[in-house]
């Protein structure tokens, strides 16, 4: 059984007048680790079935070393980050309270190396009772691991992962081309809604 991490309950967290939560600490779960989020919470009812010779993991401090951001820019830009900002990074998507970044790859067993990559968001609302929505980000598999179903094995994770956490919706943004890959695991498109955006980072997408 795993155990429930935050559900939409507006009483699930009561921080302590007098804590130091103010200053945004290092959750229970997470304080001394070095793994962006617990573990634990990656059950094998989570999990499900992962092929020999891979492991599926919250993302670690030291991925910065393994892999992960190359891995992130066969997805999009990552720019220059050095290990100061990366560190900067993790350790304060670590502290959100409630926890609110669930950044999970995949590790090759043998080389260390992280071969894959997705993220839940939990955007916490007022609306729906105080509850939250799942957002599923930058869903990655490096190139040479292609066509294994490792996309596969990250999107089962995930929608299982935000539906554990009481999401009340989950939803993600993909090119068309994606459409049929995304719906196997659930999501259709919004009939009636749309996705508008406006970029300032000079690039455009057709
Ligand atoms: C895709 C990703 C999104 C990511 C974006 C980056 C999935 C399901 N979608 O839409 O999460 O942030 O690409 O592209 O992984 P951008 O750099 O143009 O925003």
């Amino acid at each position: 059984m795993v155990p429930p991490v935050f559900t939409s309950s507006p009483t699930e967290y009561r921080p302590d007048e007098n804590s130091e939560e103010e200053c945004a600490p290092i959750t229970p779960t997470t304080k001394g680790s070095s793994f962006l989020f617990d573990s634990s919470i990656l059950a094998d009812e989570i999990v499900g079935h992962v092929p020999n010779g891979l492991r599926v993991r919250p993302l670690h401090i030291d991925d910065y070393d393994k892999g992960f951001l190359h891995v992130l820019s066969q997805l999009t830009s990552v720019g220059e980050i050095d290990r100061s900002s990366w560190e900067w990074r993790f350790r304060s998507m670590q502290r959100t309270i409630p926890s609110t970044y669930f950044v999970c790859v995949v590790e090759e067993l043998d080389s260390t190396r992280v071969v894959g990559a997705a993220t839940l968001v939990l955007e916490w609302k007022f609306i729906h009772s105080a509850g939250s929505r799942g957002r599923v980000e930058d869903v990655v598999v490096d190139e040479s691991m292609r066509g294994k179903k490792l996309g596969v094995l990250l999107n089962d994770v995930l929608v299982r992962l935000a539906k554990q956490m009481g999401v009340y919706k989950v939803s993600l943004e993909c090119n068309d081309k994606l459409i049929p890959f995304y719906e196997q695991f659930g999501y259709k498109k919004d009939a009636g809604n749309n996705f508008l955006v406006q970029r300032f980072d000079g690039h455009s997408k057709m």
